[in-house]
């Protein structure tokens, strides 16, 4: 059924302006929708501890079944299908493969063979598996032998055995790989805000350990030398028989001067990409080494690369993958001269709904810090065309749209998600802007399949072009209609 007439409206002129082989589905996060989370021999992941301590998750759920995936994913790849995707990006969980997450481990066949059915299921209807190994899950395990990612040394050859196994066993089927999942989100918000799995920070009130002013930094890098590892690992080994390609994904919000012509507030808002998207980007992608403006205000709490490291990590990833949302508008927090806290992880800035002139930053969503500003996304994807001339791959994008919280069974007002709708038209049409100005973009996945475990924020914000029951006992899904709005959206976009 055709609801949507492209052919007559602003977007007649991007027909086919994206490539025959664009790649665009939805993405998911295995702890978010999987459930099954002590089930067939899955260990505990640092989430499945988080969501088990009082007080950690706001609606004190836990994902212990969450959208049931695990059981359903058969029923489920069809319901994609039908939504007319020809990709899914979805997540390995690291102790269902691999219980105790090390490298001497045993290894749980049933947790291989659940993926392994993924796989086939999803091939089986056209829909290329993209595939994250880290999502933000790390075996428990792990954590408690030796703090996981804080110890290098350790963490590093248990990571890469786990991506070696993953290639072997899934490689030969699956050609798209992202080895972590926006590193930076998983440093700040597990080691400086301390609200994400494993709860660190310096906040005592708070949490009952961590360092705010160190260890997000060498969580950071710890992200990084073992993805250069693992991406070097899948080149020699892997990549010569089964053809695939390997990246990692970056979160990263457009930042723009709160009074644009400040100049104080303009190198606040290249210092707010800096930290946010550079600190990842320039290493892997550009200059080999952190940005300078990084190193200004973290001196030796950043740590540095070797020369060895740089060559290791520089070029070591064949894709930009990235995931966005919303654009913020940032000035100066502490005013120059004076000294920023060790703290601070921003990048010493305040932030603005509305700038200097009383332009707002987008319609609000359901989710305080998410607002529609695809002018920001449009900045956004010619800034990282521009610094670092790779292939792009949107990995992740989408909104929570308001009234959609209600837990009783829809009706159809919730499903006719208008606000989604309009977030996806906006977006995905600056997508193809961007491809139609010569900027190589090559994917684009939607946040998200289904609504789902929001992490600390349990079942309070849906991201899904799929409204989900979690009372009822199947999660019973029912489409929105901003799923069938991307399907003929795409249909218009894609050349044929
Ligand atoms: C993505 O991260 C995740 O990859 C995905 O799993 C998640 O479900 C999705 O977003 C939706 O949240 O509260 O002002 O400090 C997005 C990046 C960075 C967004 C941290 C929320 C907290 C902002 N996230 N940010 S604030």
């Amino acid at each position: 059924m055709v609801e949507f007439d492209f052919d007559n409206a602003p977007e007649a002129g991007l027909k086919g302006s994206l490539r025959k082989d664009f790649f665009w589905g939805y993405a998911t996060a295995a702890p978010q929708i999987e459930g099954a989370w002590n089930v067939d021999g899955k260990g505990p992941s640092t989430w499945d501890v988080l969501a088990h301590t009082p007080g950690r998750v706001i609606d004190a759920s836990t994902a212990d079944d969450a959208c049931r995936s695990y059981d359903f994913f058969r029923e489920d790849v069809p319901l994609m299908k039908s939504y007319g995707v020809n990709a899914y990006r979805f997540s390995l969980s690291w102790s269902r493969i691999i219980p105790l997450g090390g490298k001497e481990d045993p290894v749980n066949e049933a947790g291989i063979k659940f993926y392994s059915d993924l796989i086939d299921e999803l091939l089986e209807a056209n829909i290329t598996p993209f595939v994250t190994l880290f999502h933000w899950d790390v075996p428990q395990a792990l954590e408690e032998r030796y703090k996981s990612m804080l110890d290098p040394e350790q963490y590093v050859p248990d990571f890469v055995r786990y991506a070696r196994m993953c290639f072997g066993r899934f490689g030969d089927r699956v050609k798209h790989w992202i080895t972590y999942n926006e590193p930076g989100v998983y440093a700040l918000a597990g080691y400086a805000g301390g609200a994400h799995a494993p709860n660190r920070s310096s906040d005592r009130e708070k949490y009952e350990e961590g360092d705010t002013s160190t260890e997000p930094w060498i969580v950071g890098h710890t992200q990084l030398l073992s993805h250069a590892q693992v991406y070097h690992l899948y080149k020699a080994d892997f990549a010569p028989t089964q053809h695939g390609t390997i990246g990692i994904t970056l979160s990263g919000n457009w930042s723009e001067p709160y009074d644009a012509s400040s100049p104080a507030d303009q190198r606040a808002a290249t210092r707010a990409l800096e930290f946010e998207i550079a600190w990842f980007a320039d290493p892997v992608h550009g200059t080999g080494d952190y940005p300078d403006a990084m190193r200004a205000q973290l001196g030796t709490r950043l740590p540095a690369f070797t020369a060895a490291e740089k060559k290791l990590v520089r070029g070591s990833s064949d894709f930009y993958g990235m995931n966005t949302y919303t654009a913020f508008f940032v000035r100066d927090k502490v005013p120059p001269g004076q000294p920023v806290p060790p703290e601070d992880h921003k990048g010493n800035l305040a932030w603005f709904d509305v700038n200097s002139v009383g332009v707002s930053r987008g319609a609000e969503s359901d989710t305080e810090w998410l607002r529609t500003s695809p002018w920001g996304f449009a900045k956004l994807l010619r800034w990282v065309w521009d610094r670092y001339r790779v292939p792009i791959y949107v990995t992740e994008n989408g909104t929570t749209a308001r009234g959609e919280h209600v837990s009783a069974p829809p009706g159809g007002d919730v499903l006719n998600d208008v606000h989604r709708i309009e977030f996806f038209r906006a977006y995905v049409g600056e997508v193809a802007k961007a491809v139609q100005q010569g900027i190589d973009i090559r994917s684009y996945f939607g946040w998200t399949f289904l609504d789902n475990w929001e992490w600390a924020k349990g079942y309070t914000d849906r991201f899904g072009v799929t409204w989900v029951d979690f009372e009822s006992e199947d999660k019973t899904r029912y489409p929105k209609r901003s799923a069938a709005f991307n399907r003929e959206f795409f249909e218009h976009l894609i050349a044929h």
